[in-house]
């Protein structure tokens, strides 16, 4: 039903803003482009904005550089009359872009977060698939444009990314399928198996030597807590590092439930990850700090200092893994 309204509002209006959350990861940055691509085709005004710079891990995607940072001064070439926000469960983690809408802007909303509030004039969302992108996929299906090598990897790396390579459960036999069709429209997909996930810069693997020595452990080994000072991220070496990735190194020690990485930002916030294996729900502990996720990857902002946050946080998990604990136990008795 959506995808008709969907498909009609793409071919016969224009001017289209399209952004996703702060802190874009493949599958935004992947269905940004792919949107872009297809409106491209179809010859509609488009740009892309988004609150923060996405992550040069991904510049070889084909119309990277066409993603926009928002400052204050950012100006567009044409009045946005629809907003396609990919990726985000509310509007409120498209940050600053939410300054750029008019009034009257018609909301188009391209989900997969179980957590989407359904904010759209239209909403076009699929809680079983295991990216936006996989969504995007149908959506460039059904304009029967077909999918060229640029569109094909902006999808195969939201689905890469967000299906943790094809390991997590919301990996589907349709994403496999997808997949297929990716690779067949051209796709590079050992290049990008490379490129994302088995070549880092020196000053990566250098700063992962520094967050290891961070950790933390908490609750008998539950919750693993890694940070980031800001002048370490700010300093010649952590300003170059790509932290894509890092926290998964915490959440692999055995026995561990959450691990948690804590990044000290500009604004007096610190920028928290939040893993999870599966038994606690850290979209949950995400949105009691305003932030929002997915069961098992979530993220938030909170004010205050690293170890203001750690105790917050640690709060929060903490009341969670009690009550695996007294589950455990009457299991046990
Ligand atoms: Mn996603």
């Amino acid at each position: 039903m959506s995808l008709e309204k969907l498909k009609k509002i793409i071919r016969e209006d224009d001017n289209f803003l399209i952004s996703s959350h702060i802190n874009p990861d493949g599958d935004s940055i992947g269905g940004m482009l792919a949107i872009g691509w297809l409106l491209d085709k179809l010859s509609k005004k488009n740009a892309i904005v988004i609150d923060s710079a996405p992550s040069e891990k991904f510049r070889y995607l084909s119309g990277f550089e066409r993603i926009l940072k928002y400052s204050e001064d950012i100006k567009l070439s044409f009045q946005p009359k629809n907003l396609i926000v990919i990726d985000a469960p509310n509007l409120e983690r498209m940050e600053r872009v939410n300054l750029l809408l008019p009034k009257d802007i018609t909301i188009i909303n391209i989900d997969h977060h179980k957590s989407n509030s359904s904010f759209g004039d239209i909403n076009y969302i699929d809680f079983n698939a295991g990216a936006s992108t996989e969504i995007i996929y149908d959506l460039i299906l059904s304009s029967g444009i077909p999918l060229d090598k640029d569109a094909a990897e902006d999808i195969y790396t939201g689905i890469v990314i967000d299906t943790g390579r094809f390991r997590f459960p919301n990996t589907t036999p349709k994403t496999f399928e997808i997949a297929a069709k990716l690779l067949e429209a051209g796709a590079r997909t050992s290049f990008i198996a490379e490129w994302l996930h088995h070549t880092n810069s020196l000053e990566t693997i250098k700063g992962l030597g520094v967050l290891l020595n961070s950790l933390e452990m908490n609750m008998d080994g539950r919750i693993a807590f890694v940070h980031f000072d800001s002048s370490y991220i700010k300093g010649k070496e952590g300003a170059k590092m790509e932290t894509e990735g890092f926290v998964n190194y915490p959440l692999s020690i055995e026995g561990v439930e959450v691990a948690v990485l804590l990044q000290e930002s500009e604004n007096g916030k610190i920028r928290v990850s939040l893993r999870s294996k599966d038994k606690i729900n850290v979209n949950d502990v995400a949105g009691a700090f305003g932030g929002g996720g997915h069961a098992k990857a979530a993220g938030c902002r909170i004010k205050g200092t690293i170890s203001e946050a750690k105790r917050l946080l640690l709060q929060e998990i903490g009341k969670r893994i009690k009550e695996i604990k007294s589950e455990e136990l009457r299991m046990k008795n």
